[in-house]
């Protein structure tokens, strides 16, 4: 069925195909991709549209001795396909299987670890200046998306690339999309390069009436390398003022193109980039005509293209957020969105359709989108700044230093915190709760379901000062009525009780809190007696009330799911320490170390934090005291 792919085991059996297997061999891995993803699901658009470009560079460069530096790493998939693990790719993301992304650890050939995006270009910098210095002749290539070159880390890069001797290609692949439609100066500036008729219609002309050979050959080395007025005029100029070569813009879904071109590129030194132009999902109808969509699309009918939706019982924290920002936002003309790039992911599109003036995607740039924040809250606005709490982790000095020290009302919104799943240790929104609890004047809360989600973003229109941290899982809640409730706003600091019992305290925060109830209840009615249960809902300030009510059992047993290091687990020790009376703590949470892809569920099971892990606990623990 795959003639060629089954016959490719790794790049060195690509370096003796003809173009014309080539091209057979990237149809072959698109198909291969499409069946993979459609029953295990990944970041399937941008791996389609980069086939070519991966095959091209292990079909050019000498991998894994040459360094191929992704960034993001969601494009990577045809790179695992052909460097060796072709079968393991049918397990991609899971627990038996591989990363859906780039891992030093998983293969040579993949050179630098990602998941994050705008590191390709000073990690392959970093690659290229090695190789200066110890000769060793390899090669350093960054693969970069025009996404992940809003990022500003990028733009470090770029700048200090610039004015270096490193021999670095950085590749630009620029598909005219991030997740949702790319935004910014920067998109506008590359759509005009790649859009720009004269440009575009003189050199596929002259490309395609030429046919092979020497004067194709010599045409294409006009065209690119010498940067002629066409090329000039039509852009790269910024990129040139960087101190950058800049070639392009070349169809990087044209196999023949692409590799004619890399060949002549392996052979200049200094900084260069090569800008081309990907169709993201390309080769597969439903995934072009809907690349948002399609960039992560769950399981789907590969004949079809249907997608196979997940119906969720319960509503998604992320619905909550987007429908109660919207209303919100209806009542107070004071409330804006600010969002680094993912609209959709975090549910603020609609308030984004709502209002238009007061939505914000500012493109991947963590940092920026909340000293933004600072500015519209400094000015008298009530920004609403959802970010993902691994991608919080860029901003993490913006947070202290624009917003806390000056303590500035704005609401930071950290979607997938906890556990994320599949996506894995990049993504996993773990340091959240340790990381921000030691920045003076932050409050941090975890609501346990979606009705103190709804709670806590009202909370956040009246605050008096200094920022709110809200942070909330991935995905569903607890079904619990939360629309038609009436808002009731959350004294900051402020847990509740939700059972009464002895000898046993348990202190949970966010929707764990609800796991451990059950577990608390169970053991109620087996054995008629249970712990008490409170729900912290802030991990800062603490509520001391409840710490010291609690203090008064034999043991507390805190239960989060972040870092038990530093987390509410630290809290409550720092609480306790030093007392004489300090009960018995033990911590349940996420431990100190990287927790690989897998379920949310598998993966909470793996930190104790499922039902029946915290009843086990809790017998051991109720039956000793
Ligand atoms: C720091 C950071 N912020 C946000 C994301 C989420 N994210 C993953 S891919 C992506 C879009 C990247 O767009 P582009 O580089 O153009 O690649 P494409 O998906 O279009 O191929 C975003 C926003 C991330 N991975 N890292």
């Amino acid at each position: 069925m795959y003639e060629l792919l089954e016959r490719v085991n790794s790049p060195e059996d690509i370096k003796g195909f003809s173009i014309g297997q080539l091209r057979q061999l990237c149809g072959e891995i698109r198909e291969y991709m499409v069946e993979c993803c459609a029953v295990n699901p990944g970041h399937l658009g941008s791996s389609l549209g980069a086939v070519e470009l991966i095959v091209a560079l292990h079909y050019i460069y000498n991998t894994p001795k040459d360094k191929l530096v992704f960034d993001v790493g969601h494009q990577a998939y045809a790179h695992k396909i052909i460097t060796g693990r072709r079968e393991i790719f049918r397990k991609n993301r899971t627990r038996e299987g591989i990363s859906g992304f780039p891992r030093r650890d998983e293969s040579p050939y993949d050179a630098f670890g990602t998941g994050h995006s705008s590191t390709s270009i000073s990690a392959a910098l970093g690659f290229a200046e090695a190789a200066r210095i110890t000769g060793s002749g390899e090669k350093a290539v960054a693969i970069i998306g025009d996404g992940a070159l809003t990022g500003g880390l990028a733009w470090e890069g770029l700048n200090n690339a610039g004015s270096s001797k490193a021999n670095l290609l950085v590749i630009l692949n620029d598909n005219n999309i991030s997740i949702d439609q790319n935004i910014g100066a920067l998109h506008d500036y590359l759509l005009q390069i790649t859009t720009h008729p004269v440009y575009n219609r003189v050199k596929n002309k002259i490309w395609h009436s030429l046919g092979e050979g020497k004067t194709r050959d010599w045409v294409q080395k006009r065209v690119i390398d010498t940067k002629s007025n066409l090329v000039r005029g039509s852009g790269g100029a910024l990129f040139e003022s960087l101190g950058f070569r800049y070639f392009g813009p070349v169809d990087g879904n044209d196999l023949e193109q692409l590799t004619a071109t890399l060949e002549r590129l392996n052979n200049l030194q200094g900084p260069r980039l090569l800008h081309i132009h990907t169709r993201k999902g390309c080769g597969y109808a439903p995934a072009e005509a809907d690349p948002t969509t399609w960039h992560a699309p769950g399981r789907f009918d590969a004949a079809t293209g249907e997608r196979i939706k997940t119906v969720y019982p319960a509503d998604r924290y992320q619905d909550v957020f987007g429908e109660v920002l919207e209303d919100l936002a209806r009542q107070d003309d004071r409330i804006v969105g600010v969002t680094p790039a993912m609209a959709s992911g975090c549910g603020m599109s609609r308030f984004g359709a709502a209002f238009p003036d007061r939505f914000f995607d500012v493109g991947i740039e963590e940092g920026h989108a909340v000293t933004f924040s600072a500015g519209l809250a400094a000015a008298g606005l009530k920004p609403f700044c959802n970010i993902y709490s691994s991608f919080s982790q860029r901003a993490y000095d913006n947070i202290i230093h624009d917003i806390a020290l000056q303590n500035l009302p704005v609401v930071l919104c950290f979607d997938r915190a906890g556990l994320v799943g599949e996506d894995g240790a990049t993504h996993h929104g773990c340091y959240d709760m340790a990381a921000y609890r030691s920045i003076p004047g932050v409050v941090i809360a975890a609501p346990r379901n979606e009705l103190e989600l709804k709670n806590l973003l009202f909370t956040g229109t009246n605050l008096t000062g200094g920022p709110l941290i809200i942070r909330y899982p991935r995905g569903m809640g607890e079904g619990v009525q939360w629309r038609k409730a009436i808002y009731k706003s959350v004294p900051l600091g402020q847990g509740e009780k939700l059972m009464e019992g002895r000898k046993v305290a348990i202190l949970g925060i966010g929707p764990v809190v609800n796991r451990a109830l059950a577990a608390a209840k169970r053991h109620k009615a087996d054995y008629w007696d249970g712990p008490s249960v409170y729900d912290m809902r802030f991990v800062k300030p603490l509520d001391t009330g409840i710490l010291e009510e609690a203090g008064k059992c034999k043991a507390i047993i805190t239960v989060e799911d972040g870092s038990l290091k530093g987390g509410l687990f630290g809290a409550v020790c720092e609480y306790f320490a030093g007392r004489e009376d300090a009960p018995i703590i033990k911590g349940v949470g996420i431990p100190d170390r990287y927790m690989a892809q897998d379920t949310q569920k598998n993966q909470l099971a793996d930190c104790g934090l499922d039902e029946e892990s915290l009843y086990e606990l809790l017998l051991g623990m109720m039956k000793n005291l």
